[in-house]
């Protein structure tokens, strides 16, 4: 494997820990505020990014790279609003998906046509991602301050997100 191909790799092996660690501390955030739709989404989003991590690790793994497993970083832990809290979301999709389309740049210049492949599964996942969280974004701002409304949006956050 194309030593820059590798670093790159285990770059975004690094971001999918930190989007992990992140939604993981939205969740607890959550949680502790008494909104269990929204943590139960940010826990199973915490997972899933764990799960793009391994994805990674094992590829570059097959393909006789070296993986650097990376250190942990510490999760934002407070949040001043639900408003907040989703823009923090979709900022880190944006940013997650921004280098990954860096990486597919480099495969095509590099010519690795192999890892390219296998980054497409990651450009799908991310064109979803992104949009379940701008539309949650959408749906906040619809409701701006209204008490009753966030308890609704709690309620029912898995089946906006499912319907994206
Ligand atoms: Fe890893 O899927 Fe979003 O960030």
């Amino acid at each position: 494997m194309n030593k820059s191909i590798e670093t790159l790799l285990n770059d975004q092996i690094k971001y999918e820990a930190n989007a992990s660690m992140h939604y993981m501390g939205m969740a607890s955030w959550a949680d502790a505020a008494g909104y269990n739709g929204i943590a139960e989404f940010f826990y199973a989003q915490s997972e899933e990014e764990r799960e793009h991590m391994t994805k990674l690790i094992k590829f570059v793994n097959e393909r006789g790279g070296k993986v650097i497993v990376p250190a942990v970083e510490k999760a934002k832990d407070s949040y001043s609003s639900l408003n907040e809290l989703f823009e923090d979301f979709l900022k880190s999709e944006m940013f997650v998906t921004e280098q990954i389309n860096h990486v597919i740049y480099e495969c095509l210049n590099k010519k690795d046509y192999n890892v390219h492949n296998f980054m497409q599964w990651y450009v799908t996942e991310q064109l979803e991602e992104e949009a379940v969280a701008r539309t949650l974004l959408d749906k906040l701002n619809i409701i701006g301050d209204d008490k009753s409304g966030h308890y609704m949006f709690d309620r029912d956050i898995n089946a906006i997100a499912t319907s994206v």
